[in-house]
């Protein structure tokens, strides 16, 4: 048994026949800094290793019939009590289409679990008898379906992860982050100062950080009112939100006559 490190932050057990995509998080970027700095702790479940047939499957046929099959049930569930065995008292996730819609928000609550299992169904999915005894909760990344539940656990581990202290370097940029405020970021720009006949806007070069400030706040407004209407329904907004996004709005309408 692998020893748990001192300074691990947060423990995720992966129940998956294919651990190996799982490379594309735990290889890369700032996911895999911080599980070689031991903050994110991964492990892997493989039902096949549980697969006591000949011929090692992991998937059965649905009773009463139908197209497709579903993951065995023996294999996939020795797989999680083995999981659960070693990460004591973990939230069992299972992703699906019927689970819950993963929000920003919720990532928050996710984080003080501490330690997660993901089941990653393949096929059509699992035996219900798993979901009602073994699972805690049901999430899904959106409303599309995937070929397994894989990619959907690489979501949500990448979108935990980078909350946690000390995974990203800097704490302003996950402050400021798109949705950390529910809005959409403000347009950036980067060096060079004129390029193709396209500036970056005057008050970015000024120095001014309280001009700035007040420029990107309501091009964030602006911006989330065109792209996301819905968001800012949400919101409640300050004094100064309303005159800026007042501001922007009669702008536009006078750039776009309507
Ligand atoms: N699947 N959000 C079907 C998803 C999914 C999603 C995962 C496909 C489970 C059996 N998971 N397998 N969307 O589409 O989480």
């Amino acid at each position: 048994m692998k020893k748990q490190h001192n300074n691990t932050i947060i423990w995720f057990d992966i129940i998956t026949i294919f651990p190996e995509m799982f490379r594309a998080i735990s290889d890369f970027g700032i996911i895999g800094r911080a599980i070689k700095k031991k903050i994110i702790d991964v492990n892997f479940f493989n039902p096949r290793n549980f697969a006591e047939n000949k011929y090692k499957s992991v998937d059965d046929r649905p009773y009463g019939g139908g197209p497709g099959m579903l993951m065995s049930f023996k294999p996939l569930y020795l797989a999680i009590q083995k999981s659960k065995s070693i990460l004591k008292d973990a939230t069992v996730i299972y992703l699906t289409p019927q689970g819950k819609e993963l929000q920003q928000n919720d990532l928050k609550r996710l984080i003080s679990k501490k330690k997660i299992i993901f089941i990653c169904g393949r096929y059509e999915g699992i035996d219900q008898r798993i979901i009602d005894n073994q699972v805690d909760e049901e999430w899904s990344i959106g409303n599309y379906i995937l070929t397994g539940g894989e990619l959907a656990a690489m979501v949500m581990i990448d979108a935990i992860s980078r909350l946690i202290p000390g995974v990203i370097k800097s704490k302003k940029s996950i402050e400021e982050d798109s949705f950390s405020n529910n809005l959409l970021d403000y347009p950036n720009y980067t060096r060079p100062k004129m390029i193709q006949k396209m500036s970056v806007p005057e008050l970015l070069l000024s120095g001014n950080h309280d001009q700035i400030r007040t420029w990107r706040l309501k091009q964030a407004l602006g911006t989330t009112w065109i792209k996301r209407p819905d968001l800012l329904e949400k919101k409640l907004l300050t004094l100064e939100e309303k005159i800026l996004l007042a501001e922007f709005k009669k702008k536009f309408r006078e750039k776009n006559n309507c």
